[in-house]
């Protein structure tokens, strides 16, 4: 067996690998991040393994995962190193990151996180803990009825959710005499750093309501934890943007061979990257500017292109290319009949962002298309295709609500919400059972069972998921949405694409 990636088998990796042009011993950590997947690992991890190189070390990362134990058994043996795999058409460049000093395991041992959190030298934290983590209710507020809201305001010293951790280690520090660390939310919400700020608020606030008995005293003395957080806590928003499809086996066989040692779990990526930062951070930041992370006073106009042109896109791709019969993305894209669509709905959306903030649409979305025909990635229809009860409201429901109240059409929008009730519907017939999951799967399938008229389905498709709550243009929509799930149930995308003019090759 081969021996692993690792400190002491490093220095013998061939030197066309790129590896930590610095001392791993003296790098202190200054940032936890909860939520320390793939993503994480192409994308935050690699900009703070810049900054390291350039001498700035205190701020090493401090991994944690919420749920799952399998980073940290892949990466503890390697001491937190692992490979980046850079790849497109030219081919694969691979790079050794360094950033990640340790790994911490939540359900394992939460005190262990809390200390993280409450280490005076965490300045930052960090989060991509994906949209259904959140806890949001269909109407965007707190999920107070959550169970693990419910478990972690009994048992505030062993939480289960991010909530959970932030609100403890803040009231912790708080009672210490430290300053506060800095949120920075890394997930594809809108307005991320101030809807997780609201979360919080509205969370600390249930805790303030019941102060647990359990509870250290000491902790809870100082006052009300809301309004501090409210006040004197920054969450700074972010847009981040990096395609990282799920490693396979054949990644971790080809990657170990060409390091000549064996990495449990490296990440494969493509050479775009790109983070968008509201510069807000009082407890101090990583020189983050040096190295390609561009720091602004307003991440809106950002955020709300990256989600509603490349992740609105990604949805439509993935559920038109799950009916289509597409595995990966770039096979999606290369249909004639998606690639068209995808186009119209670029049109349709690009009227909906802010005219005044300077975007320059037409060569993102020309960058997006070079992108997305990545043959390198083999970018799964099916791992975008997850959860998307949660991902659709801001990717195109909201651009499509915003089209109706100017009075124009949602047409190519409102398909992708068609497609991923149909795509939802097709799961156990001709897609696997299973093949991409959401939270609502239960109550969705419950739904499906009961074979209502189209109108009635999608309009309680609509309350389940909470698209378009109390929205005037509601009932618009979802008629748009019936009209193409008539379509794709009877002729599957080749009539819906017809219906909107755009000839299939089949037909
Ligand atoms: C994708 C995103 O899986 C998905 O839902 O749309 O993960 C996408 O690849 C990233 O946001 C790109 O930055």
């Amino acid at each position: 067996m081969k021996s692993r990636l690792s400190n002491a088998t490093i220095a013998q990796l061939p030197d066309t690998i790129a590896k930590p042009r610095y001392d791993r011993g003296v790098v202190t950590p200054g940032i936890v991040h909860l939520g320390v997947g793939a993503f994480h690992r192409a994308h935050q991890a690699a900009y703070v393994d810049a900054c390291l190189a350039d001498g700035d070390t205190q701020w090493g990362i401090v991994g944690v995962s919420l749920r799952s134990p399998d980073t940290r058994d892949a990466l503890a043996p390697q001491d937190g190193l692992y490979t980046l795999a850079i790849r497109d058409s030219a081919g694969e460049q691979l790079q050794v990151i360094g950033s990640i000093q340790s790994m911490l395991v939540a359900p394992e041992d939460p005190a262990a996180v809390l200390a993280a959190l409450t280490d005076p030298r965490t300045r930052v934290v960090t989060l991509t803990i994906t949209e259904k983590a959140y806890l949001r209710a269909a109407d965007g507020s707190l999920d107070e009825n959550h169970p693990d809201i419910a478990h972690d305001l009994a048992n505030s010293g062993s939480p289960k959710t991010a909530h959970g951790f932030l609100a403890e280690s803040l009231a912790r520090r708080r009672a210490a005499g430290t300053a506060p660390f800095t949120v920075l939310c890394c997930d594809n919400l809108p307005a991320n750093g101030a809807t997780l700020h609201r979360l919080l608020v509205a969370y600390a606030a249930l805790r303030d309501a019941r102060l647990t008995p359990e509870g250290d005293a000491a902790v809870n003395s100082s006052g009300p934890l809301a309004p501090h957080i409210a006040d004197e806590v920054a969450f700074p928003s972010s847009m981040v943007d990096r395609i990282v499809p799920a490693t396979i086996d054949a990644d971790r066989a080809r990657i170990s061979v060409e390091l000549g040692v064996e990495d449990a779990w490296p990440v494969m990526t493509e050479p775009f990257c790109q983070w968008v930062v509201e510069d807000r951070f009082p407890a101090g930041r990583p020189a983050w500017e040096k190295f390609g992370v561009t720091m602004v006073r307003d991440v809106g106009p950002f955020e709300d292109m990256k989600l509603r042109l490349l992740n609105g896109s990604h949805s439509g791709i993935a559920y038109l290319g799950l009916l289509s019969g597409h595995a990966t993305v770039d096979r999606a894209f290369a249909d004639p009949a998606i690639r068209k669509f995808v186009d119209a709905l670029w049109a349709e959306a690009i009227p909906t962002l802010p005219e005044d903030a300077g975007l320059d649409t037409s060569a993102y979305t020309a960058e997006l298309a070079q992108r997305f025909s990545n043959t390198a990635l083999a970018h799964r229809t099916a791992q975008i295709a997850n959860d998307g009860s949660q991902k659709l409201p801001q990717r195109v429901v909201a651009s499509a609500l915003a089209r109706l109240e100017a009075d124009l059409l949602p047409e190519h929008l409102s398909l992708v919400v068609a497609a991923w009730i149909a795509a939802c519907e097709t799961r156990g017939k001709s897609l696997p059972a299973g093949h991409f999951t959401d939270p609502l799967d239960a109550s969705l399938s419950d739904l499906f069972a009961r074979q209502l008229p189209i109108a009635q389905t999608v309009a309680a498709v609509f309350d389940l998921a909470g698209f378009a709550k109390g929205h005037d243009e509601r009932q618009t929509l979802i008629e748009f949405v019936a009209t193409h799930l008539v379509h794709l149930r009877k002729g599957g995308t080749t009539l819906a694409f017809a219906a909107l003019g755009i000839q299939s090759e089949a037909t």
